[in-house]
């Protein structure tokens, strides 16, 4: 493929130039901003991700911040999860849905006070929906996208390098928690969550100008752990079924199709624009739904485009991330598939664009 072209829409991170630095082979689009994917190669850094530590420059989870007397309403407008027993320092993963309970987004809920929260958005234009919605019914909320960048630091030894930074209270933070911290006289979030299944934390890093200082900081600190410049990791994302907006799911999928049924309560979620959609989608439940898919042969190419799950001459459901798994020794992959054959051990065939190959619905193999 041809090199991006960089301009002012294509926005760079407060971490950015260390990125380059640290010798940044590839990068995504999303929100709008630089996404790093690669380093040395992906099954080189999922190696050092699963065994050492690494910082991951996350800037373009952005923050939709809400902040006023109808921020708590708000929020529980956009979600079906019930938000009522959400405490401030508790982060919550929330799917968001429009009118049909079609997914808009999967974010991370962060609940700084009681009116005031951020919305850390996967990769769609969140910010325009809940400005609608806000504009809509009048409420008396500020939004807007504050100048916070989040800084993942993953992997098993994520810890020990963090202790070095922020002293040992760090290693006391709660999964999916954050306290507040101080770096160069700054306070700001550290929470422990990220997207990987190696351990970690995100640092919600508030205000450009310190981005660098911090980066060198965690880099300096955490030499002889051989910390590294890393990034979400294909290989280690699909293994541990973290999903990926825009790619596994779209507003055409229900939460409930996304497996993330789990994250909703729809019968208390009073006030979820999506309520009676999804309450109606709920009593016959999903005829298709996400699951884990074990692709054989050589590896996969990268899955730029759904790729059909055939049974014979039917479709019965699309391959949307694959990757070739070097701890499973097979193509691990992401897929959505249809009731009448996601059950685990169902043989298939998956299409891909050098041919078809046989392929499994699985559980229990790489989902945990
Ligand atoms: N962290 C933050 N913002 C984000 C992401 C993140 N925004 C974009 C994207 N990632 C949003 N998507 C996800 C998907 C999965 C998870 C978090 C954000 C995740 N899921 C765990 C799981 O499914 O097992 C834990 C969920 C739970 O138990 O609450 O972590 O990574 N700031």
């Amino acid at each position: 493929m041809a090199l991006i072209s960089p301009s002012r829409r294509l926005r760079r991170t407060p971490f950015s130039d260390g990125v380059e630095a640290a010798g940044c082979k590839a990068y995504t689009v999303y929100n709008h901003m630089l996404l790093p994917t690669v380093f040395r190669s992906v099954e080189e850094d999922y190696r050092h991700l699963k065994s050492a530590v690494q910082v991951w420059d996350v800037a373009c989870e952005r923050q939709v911040e809400l902040r006023g007397p109808d921020a708590g309403r708000l929020m529980q407008m956009l979600t079906p999860r019930d938000l009522r027993g959400m405490l401030p320092g508790q982060c919550f993963y929330l799917p968001m849905v429009d009118e049909t309970g079609g997914m808009l987004n999967d974010p991370v809920g962060v609940k700084l006070a009681d009116d005031r929260y951020w919305i850390s958005i996967a990769d769609s234009d969140l910010l325009f929906w809940v400005k609608g919605i806000a504009y809509g019914y009048r409420l008396d909320v500020l939004i807007d996208e504050p100048d916070v960048s989040p800084l993942a630091v993953q992997g098993p030894l994520a810890d020990d390098l963090m202790a070095r930074i922020f002293g040992d209270q760090v290693r006391d933070i709660r999964f999916f928690r954050f306290r507040m911290f101080d770096f160069m006289g700054r306070s700001i979030a550290v929470a422990r969550s990220g997207y990987s299944k190696q351990g970690g934390f995100e640092i919600y890093v508030d205000g450009a100008d310190i981005g660098m200082p911090l980066w060198n900081a965690l880099m300096e600190a955490g030499a002889d752990l051989d910390v590294r410049a890393g990034c979400p990791n294909l290989i280690e994302r699909i293994e541990s079924g973290l999903l990926s907006y825009g790619n596994d799911m779209t507003r055409d999928n229900t939460p409930h199709e996304c497996g993330l049924g789990r994250f909703c309560n729809t019968q208390t979620a009073v006030g979820c624009v999506g309520r009676d959609a999804l309450l109606r989608v709920i009593k016959d439940g999903p005829t298709r739904q996400i699951r884990p898919i074990a692709i054989e042969g050589d590896a996969v190419p990268g899955c730029d485009r759904p790729w059909p799950i055939m049974d014979g001459d039917y479709q019965v459901g699309q391959v949307t991330s694959a990757a070739w798994s070097p701890d499973y020794e097979t193509n691990v992959a992401i897929g959505m598939v249809r009731m009448t054959h996601w059950e685990p051990f169902t043989d298939v065939d998956v299409l891909l664009p050098n041919g078809e190959v046989r392929a499994a619905v699985v559980h229990g193999v790489f989902w945990n």
